[in-house]
């Protein structure tokens, strides 16, 4: 069910503290962890404590919990000094688009030139 841990998903056992990861911010909804596989010196993950699938299914089933996730990656670009050179927030939606993770995620990239349109 929406919001529900999903027994397979290693976000939820992210969040659960189950698997591993370097947290680098925490609030009663969310977490931000650092990018197992950095592509960039800034790669951070913002994730819903609570299980949607993507992107689009947490703005649909909590979007007060989407606005949650935007306001942590604005906070985590303004702890790593990023503001001022600029950050990129991605939510890949979709296998076709690179999402392997079905548990919605934002991708907090900084640090480096980011090129326009994305690859
Ligand atoms: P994607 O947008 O679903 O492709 O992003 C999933 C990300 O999760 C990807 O960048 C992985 O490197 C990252 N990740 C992680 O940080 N920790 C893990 O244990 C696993 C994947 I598996």
């Amino acid at each position: 069910m929406a919001g529900e841990p999903q027994a397979d998903c290693l976000f939820c056992k992210i969040v659960a503290g189950e698997v591993p990861a370097t947290v680098v911010r925490e609030t009663e909804t969310t977490v931000a962890f650092r990018d197992i596989n950095p592509q960039a010196p800034t790669h951070v993950l913002v994730i819903p404590k609570a299980h949607y699938a993507d992107a689009a299914a947490l703005a649909a089933g909590a979007p007060q919990l989407a606005a949650d996730v935007l306001r942590e990656a604005g906070q985590v670009a303004a702890d790593e000094k990023a503001e001022e050179s600029g950050y990129r927030v991605v939510f890949n939606t979709g296998s076709g688009a690179g999402q392997t993770v079905f548990h919605a995620h934002a991708h907090v990239l900084a640090g480096r030139g980011l090129e326009w349109p994305p690859g």
